[in-house]
């Protein structure tokens, strides 16, 4: 029986972490056993070789990574885990994220990384669908995620506009 995280949050630097906090608290929310760790494809590229090769065995079954700019942090923990990846573009430069989409979306054919929106959006999002893609196995998981989605809808029912 593994208690160990089952997602992993990983970002190119700690300034990552004002968007990929929003990753971490809806896995907080949803009680999904998590880690968040600073790794950098370009300045600590043995950690990110490391990370990725121990991934599957550690136990994580989702690992979502952030990275701004030349955002090649996700394509490369996917081109050495068969963990599935999910990437977030952060806004960190002159290019306000267009940069990191384009970096993390185009992967060539062969080594995907599921990429969400720019930011804390897709930040969010990845947890989510992280959450969706371990609640295929796990009923608990399940019905938390069904009372967690319920009640965002009612927080939009709810809302009154001003007069
Ligand atoms: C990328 O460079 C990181 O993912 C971050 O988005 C950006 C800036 O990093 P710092 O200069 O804040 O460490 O590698």
């Amino acid at each position: 029986m593994n208690d160990g995280p089952l997602v992993g949050v990983v970002m190119g630097s700690k300034s990552d972490y004002e968007v990929l906090s929003a990753a971490v608290e809806i896995l907080r929310a949803l009680e999904i056993p998590h880690e968040a760790k600073v790794v950098s494809a370009h300045r600590t590229p043995d950690l990110l070789f490391h990370y990725a090769e121990t991934a599957r065995e550690r136990g994580l079954r989702v690992i979502i990574a952030g990275a701004g700019g030349a955002a090649h942090l996700p394509g490369m923990l996917a081109a050495k885990t068969l963990v599935p990846v999910l990437g977030v573009p952060v806004p960190a430069t002159a290019l306000n994220g267009l940069d990191s989409l384009l970096s993390i979306v185009q992967m060539p054919k062969g080594i995907p990384v599921g990429t969400l929106a720019i930011g804390k959006p897709g930040a969010a999002n990845a947890a989510i669908l992280a959450a969706e893609m371990l609640a295929t196995t796990d009923e608990a998981l399940y019905h938390r995620l069904s009372q967690w989605r319920a009640a965002r809808t009612q927080e939009v029912l709810g809302q009154e506009l001003p007069a």
